[in-house]
C-alpha cells in the first residue's frame, strides 16, 4: 500500500490523546462482561473480523427529487471516490471493499484494480444500472428494462449485466446485484404476470453467464421510481426469483425498501432458514426509502437484524455468508463522516448481538417467559460496546475516534483545493 491518504502520524497522535481513557474503558467493560462469563477479547476479535462494503456512490453528496446541495471537494470520478473510500477504511478498518455501480464507475478495469491495490481496497458486489439511460444507448429504459415489452430493450439490459460481470471478474468481485426500477404508474398499465415472466426470462440469461464462484443478488423494493406497482416489490417475489433461478441466486435485503413497521428481522430469519439470504444494503429509514444513515433512526431494529445473523452463525447454518454493503444517500453531512459512523453502527449492532446469552434466551422461550426472553435481548442491546469497537479499530491500525481523527486530518479541505466544485453531478439512490 503506497497511496494512503491520512498520515499515520495524525492517526497516532489522535490515538495517543485518547489512549489512557480508552484503556480504562476497555478494562472496565472487560470486567463487567467477565461477570457474565463473556471474554471481551473473543468478542473484540470477532468484531475486528466483521466487514462491510462501502458503496462508491455513497461518497458523493446525494439529493432528493427536489434538490441537491453539493458539498466541498466532491469526488469527480471513480478514482476520487476510491480515495474517499480508502479514508473510511484507513480510519475504521471496517470497510476494506468497495461496491461499484456501472456505468457510473466505468473505467479501464486494469486502472481500477491498480488504484484499489494502491489504496488497499478490494471490490465487492457489482451493481448494474438499467434504471436510467446513458446518452449512447439504443433503447430507453423509460418503460422498463429486464421486463420491458420490447425484446431488444430487454436484450440490451441483459447485455449490460453481462458487461458488469465481465468488469467484476477483472476486479476480483464475486457477486452481481441487480436492482431494477421496472414497474408501472397506473393500474392496467402492465400485465403483472407477463411482465414478471419477461423479467424471469431476462434474469435466466444473466444467471447463465454467471461464473461458478459468483452469486447473483436480486434486490426488492416496494415502490419508486414506479409508484403503482414494482416488478420485484417484496421479499416474497424476491424469494420466488432466487428459487426459480437456482443455487447461485440469493435475495438482497435493503433495509429501506420496506413499508414502515415491517418486521424486517423476521424476513431475514425466513430467508436464512430457506438458504436464500444473499446479503444486505444497510441504511435506515423513517418513512420510506429515505436512505438515512445506518442505525441513526432505529438502532434497535438494526440490532434485531443482527440478532438473527448471529443466531444463524451460532447454529452453524450451512453456507451462511451474507454480503454486507451500505447503501445510503448523504444530503446534509460529509459523506465520509456518515459512512464512518454507519460502519461503526453496523459493527455496534453486531457486537451487541454477540453478547446475547443464547442459551438463556432459548430457555426463556421454551418456558414461555416472554418478559425474560425480551429482557435477555435488551440486556445485550443496552451494553455500551464502544470500547470494543475502538479496540478492534486500534488493533487493526485504525483510529480510536475515527470521525475526530478525520476532522483533525484536514482531508476534506485538502481535496476541496484539488477538486473544483461542479454543478449538479450524479446522485444515486438504489
Ligand atoms: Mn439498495
Amino acid at each position: 500500500m503506497t497511496g494512503l491518504k491520512i498520515s499515520s502520524d495524525v492517526i497516532a497522535a489522535e490515538n495517543e490523546k485518547r489512549a489512557a481513557a480508552h484503556k480504562s474503558d476497555y478494562a472496565a467493560l472487560g470486567e463487567k462482561l467477565a461477570r457474565s462469563n463473556i471474554d471481551i477479547d473473543t468478542i473484540t476479535k470477532k468484531v475486528a473480523e466483521f466487514f462491510v462494503a462501502v458503496p462508491s456512490w455513497g461518497v458523493g453528496t446525494g439529493g432528493t427529487r427536489f434538490a441537491r446541495f453539493p458539498g466541498l471537494g466532491e469526488p469527480r470520478h471513480i478514482f476520487d471516490k476510491l480515495e474517499d473510500c480508502s479514508v473510511i477504511q484507513q480510519l475504521t478498518r471496517t470497510t476494506p471493499t468497495v461496491s461499484l455501480h456501472i456505468p457510473w464507475d466505468k473505467a479501464d478495469p486494469k486502472d481500477l484494480k491498480a488504484k484499489g491495490d494502491a489504496l488497499g481496497l478490494g471490490f465487492d458486489a457489482m451493481n448494474s444500472n438499467t434504471f436510467s439511460d446513458t446518452p449512447d444507448q439504443a433503447h430507453s429504459y423509460k418503460y422498463g428494462s429486464l421486463s420491458h415489452v420490447d425484446a431488444a430493450t430487454r436484450a440490451q439490459a441483459v447485455e449490460h449485466n453481462l458487461e458488469c460481470i465481465e468488469i467484476g471478474n477483472a476486479l476480483g468481485s464475486k457477486a452481481l446485484t441487480v436492482w431494477i426500477g421496472d414497474g408501472s404508474n397506473f393500474p392496467g398499465q402492465s400485465n403483472f404476470t407477463r411482465q414478471f415472466e419477461r423479467y424471469l426470462d431476462s434474469m435466466r440469461d444473466i444467471y447463465k453467464a454467471l461464473p461458478d464462484d459468483w452469486r447473483l443478488f436480486s434486490e426488492h423494493k416496494m415502490y419508486e421510481p414506479a409508484f403503482y406497482s414494482t416488478v420485484v416489490q417484496d421479499w416474497g417475489t424476491n424469494y420466488l426469483i432466487a428459487q426459480t433461478l437456482g443455487e447461485k441466486a440469493f435475495c438482497l435485503v435493503d433495509l429501506g425498501h420496506h413499508a414502515p413497521n415491517t418486521n424486517i428481522e423476521m424476513i431475514v430469519a425466513r430467508l436464512i432458514q430457506f438458504e436464500k439470504l444473499g446479503g444486505f444494503h444497510f441504511n435506515d429509514s423513517k418513512y420510506g426509502d429515505d436512505d438515512l444513515d445506518a442505525g441513526s433512526v432505529e438502532p434497535y431494529r438494526l440490532f434485531l437484524v443482527f440478532n438473527e445473523l448471529v443466531d444463524a452463525e451460532h447454529r452453524g447454518v450451512k453456507g451462511f455468508h451474507p454480503a454486507h454493503m451500505i447503501d445510503q444517500s448523504h444530503n446534509v453531512t460529509d459523506p465520509i463522516e456518515s459512512l464512518i459512523s454507519s460502519a461503526n453502527e453496523i459493527r455496534r449492532a453486531y457486537a451487541q448481538a454477540l453478547l446475547v446469552n443464547r442459551g438463556a434466551l432459548e430457555g426463556f422461550q421454551n418456558d414461555n417467559d416472554a418478559l425474560m426472553a425480551t429482557e435477555t435481548l435488551k440486556r445485550a442491546y443496552r451494553t455500551d460496546v464502544e470500547a470494543i469497537l475502538a479496540e478492534a479499530r486500534l488493533r487493526s491500525g485504525g483510529a480510536i475516534d475515527p470521525v475526530a481523527t478525520y476532522r483533525a486530518s484536514g482531508y476534506r479541505t485538502q481535496v476541496a483545493a484539488q477538486r473544483p466544485a461542479v454543478k449538479g453531478g450524479s446522485g444515486g439512490i438504489v
